[in-house]
């Protein structure tokens, strides 16, 4: 492996309702993926995140873990709902004392906490008000990172505001297959709006709080359209500018995209301001190319999204392409130039099955493999002058992945779910020492 700039960030990343459990402790309310998780037939093996890696009591033996690994920064994110029950209000001290533990054990261990405000699982009282179609969620967003940071922001050494505010839109209220489960297709749109102004209030509100950096981090898949012709690459633009530019563009100060289902009327004066407020990093959340071609005639979307062949395929089906990462890297500072800010990768992973052999050891060659393939993707852009100054694997444990439930592994370690047992892979050994080289 060739050599990394001095400094650069290595870390493992997680999330609150995939690994935390003890979802009823403290005076945690419920979240919109307590609610999902329990209809039927939303899961594909019935699970819920009610007890996931148990982490919440477990939360000191895995940050032994971390710090076996040696990375220098461990990204997690906090329950809105362990904050604020209903998601207003005062803050719940015991909610926050437990993030405060973590945060201390972690610098202790001589890892950076680095916090993300919102993975996703929404306090299921703000959904019932109308959830982020509703404009006053951005509102009460900014509150909840303002009485976090007003807790943590003297250590947290990297605020994220939201995850993949693109997967939210598209999975959770354009197709309904996460939480809360609306199908609204491109009426969606104003989830995307209202998260992004969310985010701005919060860069506001954590600037007040702390000096500490501020990023969001975003998922983006390069597009592969399916042929040459003019409407198999107008379908690829037409994708390319909903997951790629949508949630980048008004960050960047360029306002919001061509992009299908973008609705001028959703956005009042000075919200795209609100939402340009400068940041330190943009996190990139990277797994795999999309291939699109042009949409069958009467369908309500203008592409269709195609497997891609020639690739190796993980536990997903998703394909393998570590040259997607590179592509993706080039084409963020070629696309913003100067606006672009310093570039961390805050997710890159894969699912295998993995299962213990006779002697309890796991061994996964394809996730090293996979690894290794991104890594060096990411110093190849780092030569080409791409501004990369993190990666993160995803994740450090095997954990609950939403709407797959228990059936996909992600983990550097391994997590026996009945017992809690946690074993490092071969994967883990192998970023060990990719990191303390
Ligand atoms: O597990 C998820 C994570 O919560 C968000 N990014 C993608 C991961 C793998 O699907």
């Amino acid at each position: 492996m060739p050599d990394f700039p001095a400094g650069f960030r290595w870390g493992v990343s997680t999330s609150a309702y995939q690994i935390e459990g003890a979802t009823t402790v403290d005076g945690r309310g419920p979240s919109i993926w307590d609610t999902f998780a329990r209809e039927p037939g939303r899961i594909v093996d019935g699970s819920t995140g009610d007890e996931a890696c148990d982490h919440h009591h477990r939360y000191a033996e895995d940050t032994a873990l971390l710090a076996g690994l040696g990375v220098s920064a461990y990204r997690f994110s906090i329950s809105w709902p362990r904050i604020q029950p209903t998601g207003a209000g005062p803050a719940l001290t015991a909610g926050l004392d437990f993030y405060d533990r973590l945060v201390d054990g972690l610098l202790a261990a001589g890892v950076d906490p680095v916090a993300t405000l919102f993975h996703w699982d929404l306090p299921q009282a703000l959904e019932d008000a109308g959830g982020w179609l509703n404009r006053d969620t951005a509102a009460r967003f900014a509150e909840y990172a303002d009485v976090t940071a007003a807790r943590l922001g003297d250590r947290v050494k990297l605020w994220i505001t939201l995850n993949e505010p693109f997967i939210h839109m598209s999975l959770g209220h354009g197709m309904g297959v996460h939480a809360p489960g609306r199908v609204l297709l491109f009426d969606a749109f104003p989830v995307a709006h209202h998260q992004l102004l969310g985010h701005g209030l919060a860069v506001a509100a954590l600037r007040a709080r702390t000096a500490s950096p501020v990023a969001i981090a975003n998922n983006y898949s390069p597009v592969r359209p399916a042929g040459d012709s003019d409407v198999d690459r107008a379908a690829a633009a037409a994708y390319d500018a909903l997951h790629n530019r949508l949630f980048t563009d008004p960050l960047l100060g360029l306002g919001y995209p061509d992009a299908p289902g973008v609705d001028p009327t959703v956005v009042r004066d000075g919200d795209l301001d609100v939402i340009a407020a400068p940041i330190e990093v943009l996190g990139v959340n990277y797994y795999n190319p999309t291939g699109i071609r042009a949409p069958e005639e009467g369908s309500p979307l203008p592409f269709e999204i195609v497997p891609l062949d020639g690739y190796p395929r993980t536990a997903f089906d998703w394909p393998v392409a570590p040259d997607g990462l590179r592509e993706l890297l080039l084409q963020l500072r070629d696309r913003y130039g100067d606006a672009l800010p310093e570039i961390q990768v805050t997710e890159s992973g894969c699912a295998y099955d993995d299962a213990p052999d006779a002697q309890g050891r796991v061994d996964d060659p394809e996730r090293i493999a996979y690894l290794d393939g991104h890594v060096r993707a990411v110093h190849e852009a780092i030569g080409a002058g791409v501004p990369v100054t993190g990666y993160f694997v995803w994740s450090l444990l095997d954990n609950w992945e939403w709407a797959e439930g228990f059936t996909k592994r992600f983990g550097l370690v391994h997590v026996d779910y009945p017992t809690q047992r946690r074993t490092p892979k071969s994967s883990y050994a192998w970023f060990r020492d990719l990191v303390r080289r």
